[in-house]
């Protein structure tokens, strides 16, 4: 049995419910009260020493960190693939997902919490510039290799492009100039029934 532990203003936690969603499995929601820091609490930390969401449970095996927990979920649970199955696509799917999360969620968090969550007097706007930046440079790599393409690999929804979906939902706050084929791609994903349906409230 799959228990996932995670909070719904999450971005990474939002990629396994996506996960979840997108393969039809059947799951335990447990919403970690993160505004009573009980993430910090010595029940989660039991599970996730650096108390963050998401964890997944399956059974009495405990895993975080989305990107594995999504490949977990595949390797357990294949049908309703979210991974090709030739090797250099498997392959590209693992280096955007790695990518997706050195090149862009990382900055986009420095971004995004203050925006989403502090108020502006105590926002570092030199550090959300440079994570601006960043973002840019990144989007502007992706551009040229999403011409004529639906998704980033093999012509299929894959757990490259999942990955990406609760970061790109924030672009239009990053302050950058979102590049057409990056815009138009975001916009199919975010048009998926599974990232409509788990939208944040903020
Ligand atoms: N690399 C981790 C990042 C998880 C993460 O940073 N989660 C945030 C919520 S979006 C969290 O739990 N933050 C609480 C904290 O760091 O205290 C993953 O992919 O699961």
């Amino acid at each position: 049995m799959l228990t996932l532990y995670h909070h719904p203003r999450s971005t990474y936690a939002r990629r396994v419910v996506i996960g979840l969603l997108e393969k039809q499995l059947e799951y335990t929601s447990v919403v970690i009260d993160m505004g009573k820091r009980e993430h910090r609490g010595p029940a989660h930390l039991a599970m996730n020493p650096y108390g963050r969401v998401p964890v997944l449970a399956d059974d009495d095996f405990v895993l975080y960190e989305s990107a594995t927990i999504l490949r977990y979920l595949e390797e357990t649970r294949p049908e309703r693939p979210l991974l090709p199955s030739a090797p250099r696509e498997r392959a590209l799917t693992d280096m955007h997902m790695r990518l997706c999360d050195i090149q862009l969620a990382r900055h986009t968090g420095i971004i995004i919490f203050p925006k989403r969550f502090l108020p502006k007097e105590r926002w570092d706007t030199q550090a959300m510039t440079a994570a601006s930046q960043e973002i840019q440079r990144h989007l502007d790599i992706l551009e040229p290799q999403l011409a004529d393409r639906t998704y980033l690999v093999a012509d299929q929804f894959t757990l490259a492009d999942l990955a990406y979906i609760p970061f790109v939902h924030f672009l239009p706050i990053m302050d950058v100039a979102t590049p057409p084929n990056v815009q138009r791609w975001v916009d199919h994903l975010l048009a998926r029934p599974s990232a409509r349906s788990t939208v944040p409230d903020v």
